[in-house]
């Protein structure tokens, strides 16, 4: 028995300050106050705030983009999520064009064997509609990764046509689909026209090629699908207020829009993409890119409201070296950066500490809503009693600062290097073990796979 003492436990709900109890692997009582019995291990948490563990519902670990691989495959990538909080995450598992699902499926669990330090789970990514894939649905959903990805951009997108059907068909099952939305057509002219002269050395072509209109539009298209197929479904990433509007567009309607966005696209600008040096200005590259400062705004200020219901990594990591693979053509700069480890902490300190949103809300967008749309809930995302003891102790007097050099990721650098944050991941619990302690990760291969249950549509 492990006995956490006058922590501040949060919930989305409210906070209070209170005594935690775990036997073995989980949460047996919450109390404002437990007495100790002598053979308990006891800690006292006063001052320090706990969080259910964080869930990272969009990671992409050992995944090949651009002629390369992501630098983090499984073992570091979740070892990353672990030192910053993280103890559950939700991988890509992709069937490409020609593969079944459950092939696809069986790859992804192949990669995930090298060993997990967070639990983890897969969303199945769709890379074609048809007979044979619908009829694969409810393997997937009984084998636990209930919930799905497509893309309308990219080689592995889906036309409007098959999205159609692929939500109706989800509906049916009892589950639904994120979506990563950005015009594609909008973009390959763009891209065209920008790689027929110098501009296809410039990092800033990815970004002027991919605008916030392409976004907004396919998000939009997204959403009257949904209307169409009269289903909830996810716009992950979320990076613009365009693309805001047109969810407020589709909640006005009635719909049941769900939204995520990144830490990247609430710190970052795209004022990163014209720095000339191109190691510098690559470090960036993501789709879709980073927007203006008053995206950022409108963001922070959408998850205050309750617009924005997950913030999730994107974690798709490389190296320098491996973006040097454009440096003749912006094109072919693999599109991703790390961000496994800081997630928690930057919300912490550039959300909660600067006052624009509640710690409670950090609670629901990094613990309970991605539980609960993402079919771990009640197990994982909350303080409760038989809950799984997946804690963050976070200390809201510590101090952190963003260092490469002490980073766990593979990636040779890291987006937000340098910055100073208010607040410290002091200690994360996985299933009751204690796995990780001010950045250090004590315990590896600790993650196991779990089986998701179909979505809440809260
Ligand atoms: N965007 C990226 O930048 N990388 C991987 C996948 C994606 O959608
Ligand atoms: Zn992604």
């Amino acid at each position: 028995m492990l006995l956490l003492k006058n922590g501040t436990l949060i919930s989305p709900a409210g906070s209070r300050v209170g005594d935690l109890l775990i036997d073995g692997e989980k949460i047996v009582r919450i109390s404002p106050s437990i007495e100790s019995e002598p053979s308990w291990e006891v800690l006292d948490v006063s001052g320090k705030l706990i969080f259910p563990g964080f869930i990272d519902p969009h990671t992409h670990f050992d995944l090949h983009v651009a002629g390369t691989v992501t630098v983090d495959g499984f073992a570091s990538g979740t070892k990353a999520e672990i030192a910053g909080g993280t103890t559950t995450v939700i991988d890509f598992g992709t069937a490409y064009p020609g593969e079944t699902l459950n092939e696809g499926l069986d790859n992804w669990f192949a990669k995930a064997a090298e060993g997990c330090s967070s639990d983890f789970g897969f969303h199945q990514t769709i890379t074609e509609w048809n007979e044979r894939i619908s009829a694969e649905i409810p393997d997937m959903i009984e084998r636990g990764a209930s919930t799905f990805k497509i893309y309308m951009t990219y080689d592995t997108k889906i036309d409007d046509c098959s999205i159609l059907k692929l939500l109706k068909r989800l509906k049916e099952c009892g589950t639904t689909t994120g979506c990563h939305c950005e015009n594609s057509g909008l973009i390959d002219a763009l891209r065209d026209e920008y790689s027929q002269d110098e501009r296809i050395r410039k990092v800033s072509s990815h970004y002027l090629t991919r605008p916030a209109a392409a976004e907004a539009e396919a998000i939009g298209r997204f959403c009257h699908l949904a209307e169409i197929a009269e289903t909830p479904v996810i716009d992950v990433h979320l990076t613009c207020l365009e693309g805001l509007l047109e969810i407020r567009h589709a909640r006005e309607r009635g719909q049941k829009v769900y939204v995520e966005t990144c830490p990247q696209y609430l710190m970052l600008d795209d004022s990163r993409y014209e720095n000339p040096d191109f190691d510098e200005a690559a470090k960036y590259v993501c789709a879709p890119p980073l927007r203006k400062k008053a995206d950022q705004e409108a963001l922070w200020a959408a998850l205050r409201d309750g617009e924005i219901e997950t913030v999730a990594t994107d974690h798709c990591s490389f190296t320098r070296e491996q973006k040097r693979l454009g440096i003749d053509d912006f094109r072919k700069i693999p599109g991703g950066m790390p961000g496994a480890e800081t997630r928690g902490i930057v919300i912490y300190s550039e959300g909660v500490a600067k006052g624009r949103i509640s710690r409670e809300k950090m609670c629901e967008v990094l613990s309970e809503n991605p539980a609960r749309l993402y079919g771990l809930y009640p197990q994982k995302g909350t303080l409760r009693e038989g809950s799984d003891a997946d804690l963050v102790i976070l200390d809201p007097e510590g101090k952190t600062i963003i260092d490469q050099k002490t980073q766990v990721s593979k990636s040779d650098y890291a987006p937000l290097q340098g910055m100073e944050l208010q607040g410290a991941i002091a200690q994360v619990y996985l299933r009751g073990e204690k796995v990780a302690e001010h950045g250090t990760v004590l315990k590896e291969g600790r993650g196991r796979y779990v089986k998701r249950k179909c979505p809440e549509f809260f």
